[in-house]
């Protein structure tokens, strides 16, 4: 039996998100760096449509190939599994890392240290966005401090609390950043800091920290969502390192779907 061309039934068209997202970057260079996706597009909109599109396919059981990332509900949601990127444009496992501008050290050494031991695991962020699908991320993150009140401890021993500082910190517009952004707005104001969210797409933000329009971010893909801006402001910021160990990018497929490769895509 010929198998199905899925291309044909999807119309070769990837399902993307934001054009400013790393993720949609590295689709483009998928599509250029694999011979068999010639003719391939990307349709580029939102994460919330892309989202909708996924689900309206996997309740008709059609084929569909999206954009997608971990951690995310959609995995706990639907049965979904990663195409093998032999090419490895997508990179491998990542890191979600902190960088914080060049002087916020000797200016708010009280912020520095609390954003420097600031770590949680795939599962610590995958409760605040399931929750915040219920409730909004303030206080879904209020709920995981609650929760977890021996991990914020250990970011705030020994920490000064301060008086109503102000600080800025920068996120892009996805709910892993919403997540950890606002778990650590609050664990910041228990502090006495006067904590501002402003979220951009990812190459605002790496210019903020490095301007130092913003003070910190705890939004950096590494090493290769955002690997570009990265290195392209890299000197110009303090790098803490990661903040969460365990992230991915790539094209998302239902399970049902007969393919395990973007190898396997047909031109
Ligand atoms: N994401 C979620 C973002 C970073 C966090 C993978 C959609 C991106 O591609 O830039």
């Amino acid at each position: 039996e010929a198998s199905t061309n899925v291309g044909e039934e999807i119309d070769y068209t990837i399902t993307g998100i934001e054009p400013g997202a790393g993720i949609t970057q590295a689709t483009d260079d998928t599509l250029s760096e694999y011979e068999n996706l010639a003719g391939w597009e990307q349709e580029i909109s939102s994460t919330a449509a892309m989202l909708t599109e996924l689900e309206n396919a996997i309740n008709n059981e059609e084929p569909i190939i999206v954009a997608g990332w971990s951690p995310h509900y959609k995995f706990a949601k639907f049965d979904l599994k990663y195409l093998e990127d032999p090419k490895g444009v997508y990179g491998d496992v990542e890191y979600i890392g902190t960088i914080v501008r060049k002087d916020l050290k000797e200016e708010m050494p009280e912020a520095y240290t609390i954003l420097d031991r600031f770590q949680w695991e795939a599962d610590d962020m995958e409760s605040v966005m399931l929750d915040a699908q219920n409730m909004d991320f303030e206080e879904a993150a209020q709920q995981w401090v609650d929760e977890n009140q021996e991990t914020v401890a250990k970011w705030t021993e020994g920490v000064d609390p301060v008086d109503g500082t102000s600080i800025e910190l920068v996120l892009t517009p996805w709910d892993t950043e919403r997540s950890s952004a606002n778990v650590a707005k609050i664990v910041l104001e228990q502090q006495g800091f006067n904590v501002t969210l402003t979220p951009v797409d990812p190459a605002v933000m790496f210019k903020a920290i490095a301007t130092g329009d913003g003070d910190a971010s705890l939004a950096p893909w590494l090493p290769a969502t955002h690997g570009a801006f990265f290195e392209e402001f890299e000197g110009e910021f303090d790098d803490l390192g990661e903040n969460l160990i365990g992230a991915k990018i790539g094209l998302v497929v239902p399970t049902y779907m007969d393919i395990n490769s973007i190898e396997d895509l047909e031109p």
